[in-house]
């Protein structure tokens, strides 16, 4: 399957109004600076750049408290729903470089529109420390990267962004791993909605290889399509220090890059979101090669391919 050449696009998406700090906004340029569309071109596939979204704010939706930069948000969310859709409906398989997690609300939207024109259901992998659940009544920050998972589930709170007649993703198809920090409101939301979480204590006791065989066989035995949303912070801070909300305890480089050769031998992913890259906190381009590494790893690059570093 890895074989298999594939047209890519990648689509900028500079929003950091998310996340409540400066920074992500430069995470485009750092992922094109550390050679993202030359690493896949050289793995054979077909590379267009479609450079960076830049919408005007959303000026029809009123101001709210409980979400912060509200009409900037749903500008990236209505712009990479139609974006994604675009080259979804084209063949191709988009890659979002964000750009903070809030994005993943027009990204994951886009694909649901997708996979419910071709009838099939959509799955999402979401690898973050975060759930990502909140809602303008639930958030304890205002920050909107804690709510995409909430809005692409289809959390009536939000209906005004996009249109409320439109496919959602069923929270039981959502899988997130690697999770390690949950609000209170939030831990009861995702076991009210039925989210599928492995937190990272279950990948300690059962290993990322079992946790993975689980969620592929699931979405391959549904016929489904599955869009990958990876957030730096899901990677322990370690190896990842370029993110703006670091936790400690989280996966390995071994354990994400298992996670992408994986996905890569059963051919199932149709989207991808690089998220929450802060070049600002990062130490000298360390995140932003990892988060192309481990690109390269999803669509085809094996170790045995890899050429051997003198020493
Ligand atoms: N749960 C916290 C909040 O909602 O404010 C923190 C969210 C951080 C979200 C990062 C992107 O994954
Ligand atoms: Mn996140
Ligand atoms: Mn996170
Ligand atoms: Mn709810």
């Amino acid at each position: 399957m890895s074989d298999i050449k594939k047209k890519i696009t990648l689509i900028g998406a500079p929003i950091e109004e998310g996340s409540g700090r400066r920074g992500c906004a430069m995470g485009p340029a750092a992922l094109r600076i550390a050679g993202l569309d030359t690493t896949l071109a050289e793995l054979g596939h077909t590379v267009t750049d479609e450079g960076d979204l830049k919408p005007l704010p959303a000026r029809d939706l009123p101001n709210h408290k409980g979400a912060n930069n509200l009409q900037i948000v749903a500008a990236y969310t209505r712009a990479l729903d139609a974006a994604v859709l675009d080259v979804a409906r084209s063949g191709g398989i988009p890659i979002i470089l964000g750009g903070d997690h809030a994005l993943a609300m027009g990204s994951v939207s886009g694909m649901a529109r997708h996979a419910a024109d071709l009838g099939r259901p959509l799955f999402v992998l979401w690898l973050d420390a975060h759930a990502d659940f909140n809602s303008p009544a639930t958030t304890p920050s205002g920050n909107m990267h804690g709510m995409p998972v909430a809005f692409f589930c289809g959390e009536a709170e939000f209906t005004p962004i996009l249109d409320k007649d439109r496919p959602f993703v069923d929270p039981k198809n959502v899988f997130q791993v690697g999770i390690r920090s949950v609000d209170e409101r939030e831990r009861e939301e995702i076991a009210e909605h039925g989210v599928r979480v492995f937190d990272m204590r279950a990948i300690d006791e059962t290993g990322m290889a079992h946790i993975m065989h689980e969620i592929i066989a699931t979405v391959k035995a549904a016929n489904g399509l599955l869009h990958v949303s990876l957030d730096v912070d899901f990677l322990d801070p370690e190896f990842a220090p370029g993110v703006g909300t670091t936790v400690p305890g989280g996966a390995t480089f071994r354990e994400a890059h298992l996670i992408m050769e994986m996905l890569c031998d059963a051919g199932l992913v149709a989207s991808l979101d690089l998220v929450e890259l802060n070049p600002f906190l990062d130490d000298r381009g360390k995140s932003a090669r990892i988060l192309v590494e481990l690109t390269a790893s999803l669509f085809g690059r094996r170790i045995l391919d890899r050429p051997t570093r003198s020493a």
